[in-house]
């Protein structure tokens, strides 16, 4: 079960977030940009269809973004991509057709981890639910880098 949980963190870890913001931070501002994040996103496959547009609504009236909101940003794009229809939760269902598209998963570990982060227990995750499961990166080692 733990091995699985961070398994699906890493498919939005790939290697460390920090690592991930420095790259696009390529003059150091300190602060990624819009543009570098739409690149991001369709260079690792995550979210093909997003445009430019949809990250501009989704970050706000702000044209980068400082690591903090990286991070933010980041977990909000992850929900948006397993949320498939859109109703602001995601359930076991949504959960196992996105994992299996990636080759992770069977419907079973799926219900497992929604009933693990469902504190709730509305059978569905919200964001905040969401974002519990997604901190399983910083058990796989990321984050500190030296
Ligand atoms: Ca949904
Ligand atoms: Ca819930």
């Amino acid at each position: 079960m733990r091995r699985l949980l961070i398994l699906a963190g890493r498919v939005f870890t790939s290697a460390c977030f920090k690592r991930i913001f420095k790259n696009l931070d390529k003059n150091n501002s300190g602060r990624v940009t819009v543009h570098d994040l739409h690149h991001l996103l369709r260079s690792s496959g995550i979210c093909n269809t997003t445009t430019v547009e949809d990250l501009e609504e989704l970050v706000g009236p702000t044209t980068s973004l400082d690591y903090a909101g990286f991070l933010f940003f980041y977990d909000a794009m992850a929900f948006k991509v397993f949320d498939l229809n859109n109703d602001g939760f995601i359930s076991s269902d949504e959960l196992q057709t996105v994992l299996s598209r990636i080759g992770l998963l069977d419907e079973h570990d799926c219900k497992e981890m929604i009933l693990a982060y469902d504190r709730n227990r509305d059978g569905v995750l919200d964001f905040g639910e969401f974002k519990d499961m997604m901190s399983v990166r910083d058990l796989s080692g990321d984050g500190l880098e030296k």
